[in-house]
């Protein structure tokens, strides 16, 4: 028999589980080539550098506002495009990667784990990496 403090701790190991979301443990497998449990700013470049690759179907080794397909707005293809040539190239992506890989880190720990990969800022870096 448990006792209800048992219980009590048991239900609450269960619903800190449930807050983090399947897909983003899926995703932080996928991410995760270490299997450290987190993604770090190596892994989530590694990750974005793939996806440049793929969207850049014309391989001119920029991305267009076409082959983006709706992963950034206006504001944010203007903001991650300094040198306002009407595409993104890697470094550019990269460098967008890299801020939203900050922002979605406020504990500062250089890491994301799957709670931070689904919060706001970590979803905003997801679609950047699949
Ligand atoms: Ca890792
Ligand atoms: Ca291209
Ligand atoms: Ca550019
Ligand atoms: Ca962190």
């Amino acid at each position: 028999m448990f006792t209800r403090r048992q219980v009590l701790m048991l239900s609450l190991a269960v619903s800190t589980l449930a807050a983090t979301p399947a897909w983003a443990a899926r995703l932080l497998d996928r991410l995760d080539p270490d299997k450290d449990g987190t993604v770090d700013l190596a892994e989530a470049k590694r990750a974005a550098s793939a996806v440049f690759d793929r969207l850049d179907r014309d391989h001119d080794g920029t991305l267009d506002g076409r082959e983006l397909r709706g992963r950034l707005n206006a504001k944010d293809f203007a903001t991650a495009n300094p040198d306002n040539d009407g595409t993104i190239d890697k470094n550019e992506y990269l460098n967008l990667v890299e801020r939203r890989f900050r922002a979605a880190d406020p504990d500062n720990d250089g890491t994301l784990d799957a709670k931070e990969l689904a919060s706001r800022a970590g979803k905003a870096l997801v679609r950047l990496l699949k």
